[in-house]
């Protein structure tokens, strides 16, 4: 109990620092990190309203400002904020190894690391010119790019209070890795960072370069979307490649991305974006082939990439392919036609959101939104703690949430709503004319339908071609769920059934889509092995698209047939303790049984418009 009044204290910290903080997780190699700074869009499960936080794995994010009270920094005096540590060590880092701070400088590392939530005196040690491995696989080695062909560019970082050698770093993996003919400048733009290094120290450092670097600063804070704004109208170069300020670019990282737009200056493109570990400052790659999408908190999730793609990149894999949502803190976009398009929703405040707005509009109004594979970029992810906690959403998050909703998502808005009341709160005083009449009068852009069934067919929304509602099993009258412990950010564990709860309760609300896929939020499906003997246990897991978790319900019999294995699905024949403390029983696959009861399930759909 104490436990949780800290952890609410906590939260309501968290909340509080909003307006200079950030909170949200990335997932990749099913390794949840988290993004605290200025990254623009990974949202988290912490964002999850009250009601269902129970057992919810939670990743915290936060920049910290100068003092958190739960955080042991009480000895992190002005002095220390204020001062550059950088002393490179020139073998630190090379060819993006770890570096390992020896115990006995370990109590310092530590404190420091609470500076900037990553191992500062490790990224000290680093030389701001240190080399990478090239991670691009052979094929894109071998592709060359007509450089005088590419349009140029002006690349754009916002930073709050980064650290000196991860800014710098950044831009020196710039410049050094970047064609110079296509390089216009370099904008950085500092959005009222107090430290005093980030100031006249900063301009002295980089007015050395040989590429132009300048500095633009905003008098208060205005947050990431305006002060993206404030970057891009100074820009000089035809294309706007935005950055974050904790970044490593490697070989051939730009070319790929000026090319997708060369090729069609309506593109919006991102690297494949690899890990630096927050600890070591390892560089690790990461997995291509997946593509951004949304949860039914539209909370951004990185999902396989659908078999099709997959197919078509067998012929060439250093072809661009579709993402239905971009990460948002690294991509690159013609600037014509950046304007052209709404630039950013203005009235979204200080952070979040606005990757799935851009992403929404470009795909809805005659954009596409692309992941170039040979372009890879090494993001600094922070490490994630996983928190339990009550307590709401942020304001800034859910009211730009709710205006992406209201602008983009036609009816799924109300779906998105019912679902998440605590987002539907900031939908009464949202003035939205402006961004309406781009959508409908200036761009004449594309339904939330049509981007659902043409970018993004393997969603899992309530949809016109599908059940959607609770799977009431007849005998015992539960309702199927999903696991509420989850794994990687997605439920995962044994289905089982538990009283129904009559609100609309993400856990047990279920589509069955018309090729028999029985899922639920977080692309998550009712799975079971394929053997046909024995009983075999049921699974909620990640949606693969494999004969195992496909299913037929039978109207007449209203039994739930699993296709592979032609059983039912069913009651276990014995009593069996409950598996969770909610009282969840364990489902079964058996053999086919007209007269059992325990076989039949009521699909009640819920109205979600
Ligand atoms: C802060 O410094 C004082 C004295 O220098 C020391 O006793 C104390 O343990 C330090 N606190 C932390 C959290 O490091
Ligand atoms: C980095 O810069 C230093 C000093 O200019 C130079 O000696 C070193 O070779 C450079 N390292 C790399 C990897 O280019
Ligand atoms: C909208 O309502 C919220 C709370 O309901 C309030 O905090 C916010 O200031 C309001 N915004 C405007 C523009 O009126
Ligand atoms: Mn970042």
């Amino acid at each position: 109990m104490k436990m949780l009044v800290r952890l609410r204290k906590r939260f309501v910290y968290l909340l509080a620092c909003l307006g200079i903080g950030l909170l949200c997780t990335y997932r990749i190699y099913n390794v949840q990190k988290d993004f605290p700074d200025y990254d623009s869009s990974y949202l988290d499960n912490a964002l999850k309203s009250a009601k269902n936080a129970r057992d919810i794995h939670v990743v915290i994010g936060y920049y910290q400002g100068n003092n958190l009270p739960w955080v042991h920094n009480e000895n992190i005096t002005e002095e220390i904020l204020n001062q550059n540590m950088y002393s490179p060590d020139p073998s630190a880092g090379k060819m993006g190894e770890a570096v390992i701070i020896p115990p006995f400088e370990s109590p310092k590392m530590s404190k420091l690391f609470q500076i900037n939530r990553f191992n500062l005196m490790a990224s000290d040690r680093i030389p701001l010119n240190r080399s990478l491995p090239d991670v691009r696989r052979k094929e894109c080695k071998g592709r060359t790019y007509q450089v005088t062909q590419l349009p140029t560019t002006s690349v754009i970082i916002v930073f709050h209070n980064e650290a000196w050698s991860t800014l710098m770093r950044t831009v020196y993996s710039v410049i050094n890795r970047s064609p110079r003919s296509v390089l216009t400048e370099i904008i950085l733009v500092d959005d009222a960072s107090q430290r005093l290094f980030l100031k006249e120290s900063l301009e002295a450092q980089i007015s050395q370069l040989h590429v132009p670097v300048k500095v633009i600063r905003t008098p208060e804070r205005i947050g990431l979307i305006q002060a993206r704004l404030l970057g891009a109208k100074q820009a000089r170069g035809q294309v706007l490649t935005f950055l974050d300020a904790h970044c490593e670019c490697t070989e051939g990282w730009l070319e790929p991305l000026l090319d997708t737009i060369r090729e069609n200056r309506q593109s919006i493109v991102s690297p494949v974006i690899d890990i630096i570990n927050d600890e070591t400052f390892q560089y690790v790659r990461s997995f291509e082939l997946h593509q951004g999408g949304f949860n039914w908190a539209l909370h951004f999730r990185w999902f396989s990439l659908p078999l099709d793609i997959i197919s078509q990149r067998q012929n060439d894999p250093t072809q661009p392919f579709k993402t239905p949502v971009i990460a948002g803190g690294l991509f690159s976009i013609d600037k014509d036609f950046f304007y052209k398009l709404g630039a950013y929703d203005e009235q979204m405040k200080i952070w979040g959101g606005e990757n799935h707005e851009l992403s929404f509009r470009g795909w809805m109004c005659g954009a596409q939104l692309l992941i170039a594979p040979c372009s890879h970029v090494g993001h600094l992810f922070r490490k994630s703690s996983p928190y339990t906690f009550p307590g709401g959403v942020g304001d800034t998050l859910n009211s730009n949430l709710a205006r992406v909703a209201m602008v983009w998502m036609d009816e799924w808005k109300d779906f998105f709503f019912k679902i998440h009341p605590e987002v539907a709160v900031y939908a009464h005083n949202q003035s939205i004319e402006d961004r309406l009449t781009l959508r409908h009068k200036k761009l004449n852009c594309k339904s939330f339908k049509w981007y659902l069934e043409n970018i993004w067919p393997s969603h899992f929304m309530p949809f016109d071609d599908r059940f959607f509602g609770k799977v009431r099993n007849i005998k015992s009258q539960k309702c199927l769920q999903s696991p509420q412990t989850k794994t990687f950010g997605q439920p995962y564990g044994v289905a089982t059934v538990s009283d129904c709860i009559i609100e609309m309760y993400s856990p047990q609300l279920f589509i069955l889509t018309p090729d028999g896929y029985l899922k639920t939020d977080d692309s998550v499906c009712l799975d079971a092995p394929e053997f046909k003997d024995s009983v075999s246990d049921v699974r909620i897991m990640a949606c693969n698209t494999l004969q195992r978790q496909r299913w037929s319900y039978e109207k007449k019999t209203e039994r739930l047939i699993h296709t592979a294995s032609g059983k039912c699905l069913d009651l276990p024949s014995k009593k069996k303790l409950p598996v969770s403390p909610v009282g969840g029983i364990a489902l079964e696959l058996r053999a086919c049984d007209d007269k059992s009861k325990s076989q039949t399930w009521a699909l009640e759909d819920i109205k979600w418009r």
